[in-house]
């Protein structure tokens, strides 16, 4: 009883979390800053666990405004809710997402997609 709940609860995880530490099967590296993402469209295969590798070119909205939100973010919006905080100028952090939802998505920098173009399209294709 206790393992078939183990096995339930390791299941529900796995379904609700697409961030994993497997091999990654592709590489995307994105750079971001003020003028937004580069590339700002792009297209991955379901199922695939894809590395993003984020670049920050500049520390976007928060440069001179003391230390709080310093640098830019990587947010894959919901279902995927995959989020990659202060990214500062020069950094390059990274996150692997196992694509688990298919369709259109959009990633975005909660810090500064108010002010600068810091929004993408996600595209995962079966
Ligand atoms: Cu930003």
């Amino acid at each position: 009883m206790v393992r078939l709940l183990v096995l339930f609860l390791s299941a529900a995880v796995i379904l609700s979390c697409s961030k994993t530490d497997d091999k990654p099967d592709i590489v995307i590296d994105i750079k971001v800053s003020r003028n937004g993402y580069s590339p700002s469209d792009i297209t991955v295969p379901f199922g695939k666990v894809v590395l993003f590798r984020i670049t920050a070119l500049d520390d976007g909205i928060s440069a001179g405004y003391g230390n709080g939100n310093v640098g830019h973010c990587f947010y894959i919006m919901l279902p995927y809710d995959v989020m990659v905080e202060n990214i500062k100028k020069g950094q390059t952090k990274e996150v692997k997402v196992r694509m688990i939802y298919p369709g259109d998505f959009l990633f975005t920098c909660p810090y500064c997609s108010g002010i600068f173009p810091t929004k993408g399209d996600l595209h995962v294709v079966k």
